[in-house]
């Protein structure tokens, strides 16, 4: 298992926060998310061997938020 930050962009409200969190919820291999709408970040727990930080980024994009690594 791995724990990785992301930067998030395209929060506005408490619903964009939760429809990350279920989304990146359900990917195979996710353990973890916890997912700040404040601070526009994302910390995820995930198994290294089914997910990449790409696959988790591609998610996040595929409903409609940006992400990226932070640095
Ligand atoms: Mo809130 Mo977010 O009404 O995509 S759900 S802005």
């Amino acid at each position: 298992m791995k724990t990785e930050k992301f930067n998030i962009t395209g929060m506005t409200c408490a619903a964009c926060q939760a429809n990350i969190t279920r989304t990146v919820q359900k990917l195979d291999g996710v353990s973890d998310v916890d997912v700040s709408l404040l601070a526009n970040r994302m910390t995820v727990t995930y198994d290294e061997a089914k997910l990449t930080p790409e696959n988790i980024i591609e998610a996040v994009e595929g409903v409609g938020y940006g992400a990226s690594l932070p640095g």
